[in-house]
């Protein structure tokens, strides 16, 4: 017999299950774009534990629609090997370019990173970070419907040992330090996608302690210039951040 409290207790038990083992956390990472789901990817895969905490339904950020929405993507040589550690197929195009499918490439890596123990929880956003004794110490949560609305609903707090700020070219979790008068975030500069790609990487840090940026993030709190839709640099940051997160947890 089908009882459907029984479906709703299942679901119930399931998620408040992983929702609870995600409070005190690794590493909360925000946005499950390119880079925030390569770097749980990568820290989940060395034992860290780790949450995405995204604000849509859909995880992928700016994947999905490649550019203008000729869903492809372009991924350079250097970033190559991030595609062969996925699985995701790639033809060559000339001058080092490789092009792969914008739906096949989110779909993987999002459940590769499933699969290496990233917890997903998507419709919530962060929408305050935990200061304390001047380092990030978690981040503060809340139903992305709540916020929507405007109900006067107060959040939920996760701690994190580190926060990465994934949330793209609004850097919105960086922006709430920048509020607090505590770093500034110049924003991205115009196209040029050779130097940009280069200082997405480059930019990956730790900008205030407990808190890391990656892609679009980091070029928006460093000023650096937007690439447009090629996406390696997305992936070598996020693995990037992982690698220097791994080692701050002795697991590098
Ligand atoms: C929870 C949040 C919050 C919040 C935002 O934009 P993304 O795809 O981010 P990246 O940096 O990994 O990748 C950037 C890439 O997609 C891109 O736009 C490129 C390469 N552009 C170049 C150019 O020239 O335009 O994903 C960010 C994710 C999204 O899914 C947001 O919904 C989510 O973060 N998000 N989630 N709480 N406060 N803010
Ligand atoms: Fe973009």
């Amino acid at each position: 017999m089908l009882r459907e409290m029984e479906i709703s207790r299942a679901i119930i038990e399931a998620y408040t299950e992983e929702l609870l083992e995600s409070l005190s956390l690794d590493v909360a990472i925000v946005g499950a774009g390119p880079s925030g789901m390569v770097a749980g990817y990568y820290l989940a895969k060395n034992g860290a534990k780790v949450a995405i905490f995204e604000k849509k339904l859909s995880i992928g950020g700016g994947i999905w629609g490649g550019a203008m929405g000729f869903n492809r993507i372009v991924v350079q040589e250097e970033a190559k090997e991030i595609l062969d550690e996925f699985g995701i197929t790639y033809k060559p195009f000339k001058n080092g370019l490789y092009v792969a499918d914008a739906i096949e490439t989110a779909t993987t890596i999002a459940s590769q990173a499933v699969k290496a123990g990233v917890r997903f929880f998507n419709m919530i956003e962060v929408e305050d970070l935990a200061l304390k004794d001047d380092r990030v110490a978690g981040v503060v949560i809340n139903w992305t419907p709540i916020l929507m609305t405007g109900l006067h609903v107060d959040p939920l707090t996760v701690e994190a040992k580190f926060v990465i700020d994934s949330t793209g070219h609004g850097a919105q979790i960086s922006q709430h330090l920048v509020k607090r008068g505590l770093i500034e975030v110049p924003g991205e500069g115009p196209m040029w996608a050779e130097k940009g790609e280069e200082l997405t990487v480059k930019h990956t840090r730790e900008i205030f302690p407990g808190l890391y940026v990656t892609g679009m993030a980091a070029n928006a709190i460093s000023g650096a210039p937007r690439m447009g839709p090629i996406f390696g640099g997305m992936f070598l940051s996020g693995r990037k951040a992982a690698f220097e997160i791994l080692e701050k947890l002795g697991r590098g």
